[in-house]
């Protein structure tokens, strides 16, 4: 159904029905297949709104088709939040897809139901083990992995690692879990799942495998190599701009459409998921919803990474120092816009796209998609977890174009604003809470030195985020000195501006 989003149509009331079943919002597209004959076959770890509006789409389509083995049991590897959302509603929920002022609803039935890990850990990894179960999918964010960033080791010593070794039965991380439910497959003499990574990571795939299998060998040797000699890890990227669903978003949806849907998720019309073609068994028909089967997901993935998420990261630091509370209001500044222009001219020139993409069309796709004022991006929930998203959006751009003896200014002022982001203070001086697994330690980098050369120095000494080789090498470090003490001097709009000032008179 296509709507314009208007304002609330009648106050919404306690008595307000929950969409389930039998109480679907009107007028929109729900499943139409039989949903007490589905069976689980695909199992979810991290199901929060991205999964809602990507994979879990992608496996609609299967369902929709007349395929009914690739139901969903989604699982939460931490809070009982999303089970309390879907649960009560057969799992069922909307899935809004907007744009300008359009917007269209569906109610997707793919997940059945929802198991919260640490509740009963023993319940997830049997459901895992099934024989109807073929394919593990995961969104557990990069910190979700536990690899060490130098080696690509799993960190033995990460405490939740070393818990759930010394507990395997009842494991809370993602590698522990894998390698619990495997281990129980094994026993049953079934093959392994696939495990498929959905995060947004180079190499995902390899990531997750090495952390499964450094996990498995810990414990048993020969489980690890049945999980290497059967399993596949394939490698994949996704694509779609899910913001966090605001009460807002929940009483428009109730006020619009009648029900409470307390599992709605919002989203925008672009939608990709390239995946390796490389599957342990059976798996869902999901190019039926546009998903590419490939090769070599590698050149897709950097490409990502480096056009949309590099410019994300800089918008989100960058943009909410200079008042822009979403990323369409940054991009509404014409030179933030420009910006973003030269930083992925930046990045556009370390690719080598693959066959199929074509860049200049993709980037003018992802200007409209930036500028899509419906989605109400907010710049603080992108500035989240920036040590473990800089080194791939932002920090490998650089050292390729250091490789080349390129200069990266645009970049620098990139992670400068990361840099400045970490003080946890805005530029007016009100305080706002750095979510990050490492802030403690930049907070106190931030404290060091007097202005931004000092400053920079002392940030760059964090190898885990910079890596061996920028951390030393003065040409990253003073460059990224200079524009951090601009930013402090001068405000991050006035940075920008005039930077976008200096290139155009050039
Ligand atoms: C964003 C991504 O929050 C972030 O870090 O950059 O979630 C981004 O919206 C997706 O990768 C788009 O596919």
């Amino acid at each position: 159904m296509t709507s314009p989003i208007g304002s609330p149509k009648k106050p919404i009331g306690c008595e307000m029905m929950r969409l389930s079943d039998s109480q679907l919002p009107k007028g929109v597209e729900a499943p139409a297949y039989d949903r007490n004959a589905v069976r689980i076959g695909h199992v979810h770890l991290g199901v929060g709104a991205f999964h809602r509006a990507h994979q879990a789409v992608y496996t609609e389509a299967c369902l929709s088709a007349g395929d009914l083995r690739w139901g969903i049991l989604g699982a939460s590897l931490r809070s009982p939040q999303v089970a309390d959302q879907l649960n009560p509603q057969q799992g069922l929920y909307s899935c809004l897809v907007r744009e300008g002022t359009k917007s269209r609803a569906s109610v997707i039935g793919a997940i059945q139901n929802v198991l919260v890990a640490p509740e009963n850990p023993a319940a997830l990894i049997e459901a895992m083990a099934d024989k109807d179960v073929h394919v593990v999918t995961l969104t557990i964010t990069e910190k979700g992995y536990h690899l060490d960033p130098a080696t690509g080791a799993l960190r033995m010593d990460d405490p939740a690692i070393a818990a759930d070794l010394a507990t395997p039965h009842a494991p809370a991380t993602a590698p522990g879990l894998l390698v619990a439910a495997l281990a129980a497959r094994k026993a049953q003499s079934l093959t392994p799942f696939t495990a498929l990574s959905c995060d947004n990571l180079p190499d995902n795939g390899g990531r997750l495998k090495q952390a499964v299998l450094d996990f498995a060998r810990a414990q048993d040797e020969s489980l690890a190599d049945w999980i290497e000699r059967y399993g596949a890890f394939p490698a994949s990227m996704v694509d779609r701009i899910v913001p966090a669903t605001t009460p807002n978003d929940l009483a428009q949806f109730a006020a619009d459409f009648g029900v409470q849907d307390l599992g709605l998720v919002k989203t925008e019309p672009f939608s990709q998921w390239v995946i390796e073609d490389h599957f342990a068994g059976e798996r869902p028909q999901w190019e039926l919803a546009g998903a590419q089967f490939t090769d070599d997901v590698a050149p897709w993935e950097m490409a990502k990474l480096r056009l949309l998420n590099g410019a994300h990261s800089a918008l989100a630091y960058l943009g909410n120092l200079a008042g822009y509370p979403t990323v369409d209001q940054a991009m509404a500044n014409p030179a933030f816009e420009r910006f973003v222009d030269h930083l992925q001219d930046e990045a556009e020139s370390t690719l080598a796209p693959p066959p199929g993409l074509n860049l200049a069309a993709y980037r003018a796709d992802l200007k409209r998609r930036f500028k899509n004022a419906a989605l109400m991006h907010k710049t603080y929930q992108i500035a989240m977890d920036g040590s473990q998203k800089l080194p791939q959006r932002l920090l490998a751009t650089i050292a390729s174009r250091l490789a080349r003896g390129q200069d990266f200014a645009c970049l620098a002022l990139a992670v400068a604003g990361w840099m400045r982001w970490q003080a946890g203070l805005d530029e007016q001086g009100q305080p706002y809470e750095v979510q990050d697994p490492y802030a403690a330690q930049t907070r106190a980098l931030y404290q060091k030195g007097q202005n931004g050369f000092e400053k920079a120095a002392s940030f760059c000494s964090l190898e885990a985020v910079f890596g061996p080789d920028l951390s030393r090498d003065p040409r990253f470090v003073t460059a990224i000195g200079a524009a951090l003490d601009t930013l402090l001097k001068e405000g991050a709009r006035a940075s920008v501006e005039a930077w976008v000032q200096k290139e155009a008179a050039l």
